[in-house]
């Protein structure tokens, strides 16, 4: 078995007495510090804020199912491909001889968190991120969900054309029971070109009668399975953007509404969102598109459930969200970054239309949004623009940035993806940094897939109060917890984007960390740097 498939009972235990265990749940005093910071005339005030919080995590891990819409696209089977291949030990020869299956590419699985010293060698001691609390191991999720294309899942696997013939071939007796249950299909939001794979389509027109159809999947998904927690994940092709319509979908009510009355601007993975919030199971977005209208987020938040979105932050992206903070923290100044990627999967043909591009445009140019607003020092706000140019709507300095996306058939799901970064250095010159990867689209995607939704049920069985008065009670609906796997992350309105990576990833570790009550502060290493 690889290590990042091994089963392991490890139990953290912090011995502290801000730290208590009990058969049902860990429950951790966490003291959460921050500051308030004023300018006084040419002074900056800094006020230190603290509060205490207590978070109570749930130890027994559910019997979860994954509902993918978008199942038999290439994401979608070779999700179910890899966790097949994982829990049936399925292994398989290339020319580089035998292999055997992994969760490479996990966060949660594949990659380790310091926890502290161990003091006999005095040598930093890391854990598995997935060790630190009780999680969900990927090899025990059942997996269903829907497709318009009607393709059973052995098929849809050979289609995608992701993964070895010798590991397909094996896979095939256990794909070919998994057919994708019909879905609903309004041509308007996708690409006119994937009208042809569309032979798996529930009928009528009522959007009122597909959101029945939808909760009652769910609900018979979860008890065909004997299942205690399901999640939803939308894996289907990018839609176009909705138009945010006073009175159709800028609040619940409104959305409902405009369900009953069929309205043309509820798109199907709203559709699917309300129908996951109205069954109480988390849904998460992997595509770009503005699928949470603000009335399915006011619904969600009515009704305390767990929303995650938008779009897969798998590659090109990724590294963007740490090459970018490098050059702005590094004091150097990004001019233009050109971003350009061609593709030969259906992602990549769905994308060659305008409206589907636009959305996935949108997605990867916001990434870098924040890191530069953080630095005034290289780009003028919007105040010193406005000043410059005497017009008051002037928006803040920003480095050109361009998304190129090309279909190139040949090349199936092994994108590529080549970026310019072209920054001013010291003195007025100049640095061009370029990079080209390459590799398949959805052995990115998949375990980001795992992770987002091995996650979210974890966030489900955290709860928290910040007085001993009050009764525990759930996260906030947006789950801005899971940014890192993101593009574009949902966050609670009013609230700031993160998108820088590392900061993703310490909020994740340092929130993981507060659920068993321990400080992240190790990088301090103060017995290092002291006497
Ligand atoms: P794909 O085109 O292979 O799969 C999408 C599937 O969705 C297809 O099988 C299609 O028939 C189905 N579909 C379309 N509309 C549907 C509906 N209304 N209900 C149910 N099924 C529907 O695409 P792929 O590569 O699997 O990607 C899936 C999504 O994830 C795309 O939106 C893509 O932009 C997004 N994404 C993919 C990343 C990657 O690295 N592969 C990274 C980031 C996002
Ligand atoms: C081409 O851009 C297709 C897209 O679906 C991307 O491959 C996907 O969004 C991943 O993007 P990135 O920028 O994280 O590699």
């Amino acid at each position: 078995v690889h290590p990042t498939a091994e089963r392991r009972d490890t139990v953290v235990l912090v011995d502290s007495d801000r730290t208590t265990y009990t058969e049902e749940h860990i429950t951790a005093k966490f003291t959460y510090r921050g500051a308030q910071v004023t300018r006084e005339g040419g002074d900056i005030k800094v006020t230190p804020t603290k509060e205490e919080f207590e978070f109570r995590t749930k130890r027994k891990v559910p019997k979860l199912g994954i509902m993918i819409i978008g199942l038999g696209g290439n994401n979608g089977s070779t999700f179910t491909a890899t966790i097949l291949a994982n829990k049936n030990h399925v292994t398989w020869y290339t020319k580089e001889g035998i292999q055997v299956p992994d969760y490479v590419g996990s966060v949660l699985r594949a990659s380790t968190v310091r926890l502290g010293t161990d003091p006999g060698t005095g040598k930093d001691f890391h854990l598995p991120v997935c060790d630190l609390l009780p999680m969900v191991h990927p090899n025990d999720i059942t997996i269903g969900g829907w497709d318009i294309s009607s393709l059973p899942l052995d098929e849809a696997m050979r289609r995608a054309e992701v993964l070895p013939y010798d590991l397909q071939r094996q896979l095939v007796p256990l794909m070919r029971g998994i057919k994708p249950l019909p879905s609903v299909y309004y041509p308007s939001f996708i690409a006119a070109n994937q009208g042809e794979r569309a032979d798996n389509v529930i009928p009528g027109l009522s959007k009122r009668d597909h959101l029945d159809h939808l909760r009652k999947d769910i609900r018979e998904f979860k008890v065909a399975n004997n299942l205690d927690q399901v999640i939803v994940f939308w894996s289907a092709n990018t839609e176009r953007y909705s138009a945010i319509i006073p009175g159709v979908n800028d609040t619940k009510e409104a959305l409902l509404a405009s369900i009953d009355a069929s309205h043309p601007e509820v798109s199907p993975s709203t559709l699917f969102g309300v129908a996951a919030v109205l069954e109480g199971v988390p849904y998460i977005n992997g595509a770009p598109q503005n699928t949470f209208v603000p009335g399915l987020i006011q619904l969600a938040e009515s009704r305390r459930a767990f929303i995650a979105g938008d779009d897969l932050k798998s590659g090109q992206t990724k590294m963007k969200s740490v090459l970018a903070e490098f050059l702005v923290n590094a004091g150097i100044k990004p001019l233009s970054i050109a971003s350009y990627n061609h593709l030969g999967n259906n992602d990549g043909y769905n994308l060659s239309a305008e409206p589907q591009f636009k959305s996935k445009e949108i997605s990867k140019s916001s990434v870098v949004d924040d890191m530069v607003a953080a630095n005034h020092l290289l780009y003028k706000p919007a105040a010193q623009m406005a000043k410059e140019s005497g017009d008051p709507k002037a928006k803040p300095e920003h480095p050109d940035h361009i998304i190129v996306i090309k279909y190139v058939p040949a090349v199936g799901d092994s994108k590529r993806a080549l970026d310019e970064y072209y920054s001013r250095i010291l003195m007025g010159g100049r640095s061009t940094i370029s990079i080209m990867n390459e590799c398949e689209d959805s052995l990115l995607a998949t375990p980001l897939i795992m992770d987002l939704c091995l996650l979210a049920e974890l966030l489900t069985r955290v709860q928290y109060r910040t007085t001993p008065e009050e009764e525990f009670m759930p996260l906030y609906s947006v789950l801005s917890l899971l940014s890192y796997m993101l593009k574009a992350p949902l966050v609670k309105p009013g609230t700031e984007v993160v998108n820088a990576l590392s900061r993703q990833r310490s909020a994740l570790e340092q929130f993981l960390k507060a659920c068993l009550g321990l400080d992240n502060s190790g990088d301090l290493l103060l017995e290092t740097r002291t006497w």
